[in-house]
C-alpha cells in the first residue's frame, strides 16, 4: 500500500487554528503519516492576540534532525509553514540535506505576511533568508504579499496578468520549480489560485466570500500538500485545496464570534471525499 511519510516544520500556536494544529489534522485526514517538528510553542498566534508567550525551540532542531538521521529515518516530503527566525530557516535547509529521501519533495509556504504587511517579528533580513529556502523548493505556496516581498516587486491590490507573470518569474528565478500563487483576483467577486509548472500557467477561479478568516493560508497549503503527496497533480491539488478552503470560510461564517481562525474540522470529510474522487 502507498503510505508516504511527510515531515512538517512549523510552530504550535496552542490556540488559534493555524500552523501545526491545522497541518497535522489535515495531513492525517489525507491519509499521510505526518511527522512534526515544532519550531516554537506560542500560547496563541500573533495576529489579533496580544501578550502571547513564545518558546523558541530552534536549539532542539539540530539534535532532533541528527537523531532521525542516526535512526535511518527519511521523509518523502518536507512541508514548511510559519518559521519564527532566520536560524530556523537555516535549520530547515540543513534538514533538507540530511533527512529528505532521495526523490523527496519540498513544499514551502513562506507564511510571513498578508495584506501588504509582514506579520509581527519579521523584517527584510528574514524575507531574504526565506527567499533562499524558497529556492530549494519544488513548490512554493505564497500569497501575493509574500510573492511581492520575496521578489522585491511592489505589492499591488489591483493588477493584471502581466503583474502576476512578473511575480511568478521572480519566484522561479529564486530557484523553485513550481509556484502556487494564492489570492489572485482578476475581477470583483472572484478570487483564485495560479498554478505554474513546467512552463505552463493555469488559473482556477472561485467565489470570493465576504468574510475572511485568519489561518486560511495554512489550511490551503496543508490541503494542497496532502492532495499532492496523495498523488494528485499540482493543479488538481490546488483546486481541491481551494474548494476545501472556501468551504471552511463558509462554515466559519455560521459560527458566531469565531474571529481568530477558520472552522476547518467540521468539513474535513469533504476534503477526504474530494481526494477519493
Ligand atoms: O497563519 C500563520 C501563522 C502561523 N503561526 C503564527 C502566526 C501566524 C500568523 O499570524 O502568528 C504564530
Amino acid at each position: 500500500m502507498f503510505y508516504p511519510r511527510i515531515l512538517t516544520v512549523q510552530d504550535i500556536s496552542c490556540v488559534g487554528q493555524c500552523s501545526l494544529t491545522v497541518a497535522l489534522p489535515i495531513l492525517s485526514a489525507c491519509g499521510i503519516e505526518t511527522a512534526v517538528l515544532p519550531s516554537a510553542v506560542l500560547s496563541t498566534h500573533t495576529a489579533g492576540f496580544s501578550g502571547y508567550t513564545f518558546r523558541d525551540l530552534t536549539e532542539d532542531m539540530p539534535a532532533v534532525s541528527a537523531h532521525w538521521e542516526k535512526q535511518g529515518l527519511t521523509f518523502d516530503a518536507l512541508y514548511t509553514g510559519y518559521l519564527g527566525s532566520i536560524r530556523q530557516v537555516d535549520e530547515v535547509l540543513a534538514i533538507i540535506d540530511r533527512n529528505l529521501a532521495r526523490d523527496g519533495r519540498v513544499i514551502v509556504d513562506p507564511a510571513m505576511a498578508d495584506n501588504g504587511k509582514l506579520y509581527p517579528g519579521f523584517d527584510s533580513v528574514f524575507v531574504s533568508r526565506m527567499a533562499r529556502l524558497c529556492g530549494r523548493a519544488d513548490y512554493v505556496v505564497p500569497n501575493i504579499t509574500e510573492a511581492a516581498m520575496l521578489t522585491g516587486l511592489p505589492y499591488r491590490t489591483e493588477y493584471d496578468r502581466a503583474y502576476i507573470d512578473a511575480l511568478i518569474a521572480g519566484l522561479l528565478s529564486l530557484g523553485c520549480r513550481g509556484v502556487i500563487l494564492t489570492g489572485v483576483s482578476y475581477e470583483a467577486g472572484t478570487t483564485g489560485v495560479v498554478v505554474y509548472e513546467n512552463g505552463e500557467y493555469a488559473y482556477y477561479a472561485h467565489v470570493k466570500l465576504e468574510n475572511s478568516c485568519h489561518g486560511t493560508g495554512d489550511i490551503y497549503s496543508a490541503a494542497f500538500v496532502g492532495a499532492l503527496v496523495r498523488g494528485k497533480s499540482a493543479y488538481d491539488a490546488a483546486v481541491i485545496a481551494a474548494d476545501y478552503t472556501v468551504l471552511c470560510i463558509r462554515t466559519t461564517a455560521e459560527v458566531e464570534n469565531h474571529w481568530y481562525g477558520a472552522c476547518f474540522e467540521p468539513v474535513l470529510s469533504h476534503l477526504i471525499t474530494a481526494l477519493n474522487a
